[in-house]
């Protein structure tokens, strides 16, 4: 028995049920567009929001009923922790987990301690997930949390604090490889600035480029078969973070040659409060080849942090749904959900009917997306609306046949006066509504 044993396996039941713990469009063999909706989700259960938050924000402590947390964490409440979550993965029914090394181990003091600690409980976690069946989408290390990296950890001032996050990030990218890890996450919370004042901007930039640098060559080194992902954010907790979209982390990996070895993980809210929309960080990840994978999950419009609200609105996920479907699915990324309750979700099965509500959030997403896809007309739409490229002109253009002299030439020849065309989006926006009914 533990916390999350009240209730018995979620499983599908359609969308005419009256269970609120069962699946109402989330049928993971249903077949769509010729894969398993399993297949397309890939989702996991995040053991930080899940297991090791208890509820606390910046006014007042946990509220959650989590009684194997404490600001030391023994062996015993990590143990309780792991059977506690391997209980929810199992009667979620769910595919995958993701975890940091911290939110996992017993609490350590040194780095040999948290090197033991953390194989401790990779091992017994190894054992719960051939038991269940349970897979890791992807590890990462905590270099964010501890006092030591308030100053940030591959771009700390300090190179002892460097080589610590050195060690955690060893340490964890081989514990992610025994567990048969599909990826592995760096997100640069503290990468970043509270004030250009006291920062070095252009050495941490470097410094942070021989870091990641350093976790490609040892990811090669030892076999690591998975892929190493960033995950963007534009600032919380720093004012400023390094990582601020998929943009910047693109030139970041084309000024240290690393566009070919990393890939990012777009997180819903950390692409909102960038300014952006989520399926422009999909989309623009896709267009310089680095998508990797992505942490579910939404913000509140009305408030500037990172809210980590669970999804429930498929309309909203559509247009990113069919850039997925154009990619043909993830290679090996996942949704992660990276979502929390909210403090007054006390109850234990609050977090079931979270991640419920969430999965069939993506399942109708997916299922509008997909019908989109094969209707065709928003492809037709595009496809029409570039037409012209396909001209002669178009095509010397494209290749770099012309230069701008020559171009310019042409059009004055030519006497070229294009008419004005629609650019339909209403059109485009009336597609996406009618194909959202599941
Ligand atoms: C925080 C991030 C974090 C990463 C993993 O905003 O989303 O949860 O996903 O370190
Ligand atoms: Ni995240
Ligand atoms: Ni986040």
């Amino acid at each position: 028995m533990t916390l999350f044993s009240s209730i018995e396996p979620v499983r599908y039941e359609g969308p005419e049920t009256a269970n609120e713990f069962a699946y109402r469009v989330y049928d993971k063999d249903r077949e769509v567009l010729g894969k398993r909706m399993e297949d397309w989700l890939r989702c996991a259960v995040c053991y930080w929001h899940s297991f090791n938050w208890p509820g606390a924000d910046i006014f007042g402590g946990g509220t959650l009923p989590r009684p194997w947390l404490a600001p030391k964490i023994t062996q015993e409440m990590a143990d309780e922790k792991l059977e506690a979550a391997f209980d929810f993965l199992k009667r979620l029914g769910i595919p995958y987990f993701t975890f940091h090394d911290v939110d996992a181990m017993a609490t350590a003091a040194t780095l040999k301690e948290h090197d033991r600690n953390l194989r401790t409980i990779t091992e017994k976690m190894q054992q719960k997930m051939a038991a269940a069946g349970t897979k890791l989408l992807w590890g990462t290390a905590n270099l964010f949390s501890h006092p030591r990296y308030a100053g940030g950890a591959a771009t700390s001032p300090d190179p002892e604090v460097y080589a610590w996050a050195a060690a955690q990030v060893r340490f964890c990218l081989e514990a992610t490889q025994r567990m048969g890890g599909e990826n592995y996450v760096l997100w640069g919370g503290r990468e970043g600035y509270d004030s250009l004042l006291n920062t070095d901007l252009k050495r941490e930039l470097d410094h942070y480029g021989r870091f990641l640098s350093m976790v490609v060559e040892h990811k090669h080194r030892i076999g690591f078969k998975g892929t190493i992902l960033i995950e963007p954010k534009p600032f919380e907790p720093t004012k400023h973070q390094y990582d601020r979209d998929v943009a910047a982390v693109f030139a970041f990996l084309q000024k240290y040659g690393l566009t070919k070895e990393v890939r990012v993980n777009i997180e819903v809210n950390h692409a909102t409060l960038a300014g952006l929309d989520f399926e422009h960080e999909v989309t623009a990840a896709r267009a310089y080849g680095i998508f990797g994978s992505i942490d579910i999950n939404r913000g509140d419009p009305r408030n500037g942090w990172d809210t980590d609200q669970f999804p429930n609105n498929a309309q909203e996920l559509v247009p990113a749904f069919i850039q997925l479907i154009e990619e043909k699915g993830f290679a090996t990324g996942g949704f992660n959900f990276d979502a929390k309750l909210r403090r007054q979700s006390v109850d234990a099965d609050d977090l079931y009917l979270a991640h419920i509500g969430g999965i069939d959030t993506l399942a109708r997403a997916l299922l509008a997306a997909a019908d989109i896809v094969t209707e065709r007309k928003l492809a037709r739409l595009k496809q029409e609306r570039y037409q012209r490229w396909d001209s002669d002109l178009g095509a010397r253009i494209e290749s770099g046949a012309i230069d701008l002299a020559t171009l310019a030439d042409l059009a004055v020849e030519r006497n070229l006066d294009p008419a004005p065309k629609s650019g339909r989006q209403e059109l485009a926006e009336s597609i996406i509504a009618r194909h959202c009914k599941y």
